[in-house]
């Protein structure tokens, strides 16, 4: 399986630290978001919304990162997507929340708008408003993600053992070092982000996003 990918990428990342952690070889291509390649129209043949990750497997293309891991998962037997039923609806239901609640708010109105210009908005009024709103919103989510999802006495997202949620939650979570974001006000996150950033994965995979977070230290942000 190869995974067509950039290593600034969130979306890269969680499936880049997965497989890694996991001990599952993926062949790595690399699609240069700073020069463009992802609007080429070879590019789109494989995704038409010209985003990375995509995951080539024979003739078989995959976008859309949650689904990725999920079919790598289950084609590789990962007890990261456990086989049965419930526990693996609580896996689902933990990606479903990362992807339509948290980072909606958090990624979309909160960090790109202030670091991407296609992501900034049409004039100041809106672009303030689009940020503040987005730091509101997530200020929300982090009470319920560190009190009611994560809790005191969780290692990991679902329980005792690590599973695609927290691959996905964690590197989500971890975008917000670009703008200086801190969670001391949430012990239960701390704990649980200290964890995953000690995976001996952890390191070589964010390095490229180490050194564009080192990159922005100059730049004054809203943040958490
Ligand atoms: N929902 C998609 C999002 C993919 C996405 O937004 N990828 C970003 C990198 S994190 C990208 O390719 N950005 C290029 C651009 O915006 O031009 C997924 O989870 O795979």
């Amino acid at each position: 399986m190869k995974l067509h990918y950039h290593p600034a990428s969130t979306t890269s990342r969680i499936v880049e630290l997965f497989a890694r952690d996991q001990g599952i070889s993926l062949e790595y291509q690399l699609v240069d978001l700073f020069t463009g390649a992802h609007q080429h129209p070879d590019f789109a043949k494989m995704n038409p919304n010209r985003l990375v990750p995509v995951l080539e497997d024979g003739d078989f293309w995959l976008t859309e990162s949650s689904a990725i891991v999920k079919y790598i998962a289950e084609k590789t037997g990962s007890p990261a997507y456990p086989k049965d039923l419930q526990a693996r609806a609580r896996v689902n239901e933990m990606m479903d929340w990362f992807n339509a609640n948290f980072y909606k708010d958090y990624g979309y109105s909160l960090i790109y708008p202030q670091l991407f210009p296609h992501h900034k908005r049409g004039n100041d009024a809106t672009q303030t408003g689009t940020i503040e709103w987005g730091k509101q919103k997530t200020q929300n989510w982090l009470q319920i993600l560190d009190e009611g999802l994560i809790g005191p006495h969780k290692t990991y997202l679902c329980g005792d053992t690590i599973t695609l949620a927290d691959y996905q939650g964690a590197e989500i979570l971890a975008l917000g070092d670009l703008i200086r974001c801190q969670y001391a006000a949430y012990p239960n996150i701390s704990r649980w982000m200290h964890t995953m950033r000690s995976l001996p994965s952890w390191g070589p995979v964010n390095a490229a996003a180490e050194g564009f977070a080192a990159s922005l230290n100059e730049q004054t942000f809203v943040a958490i």
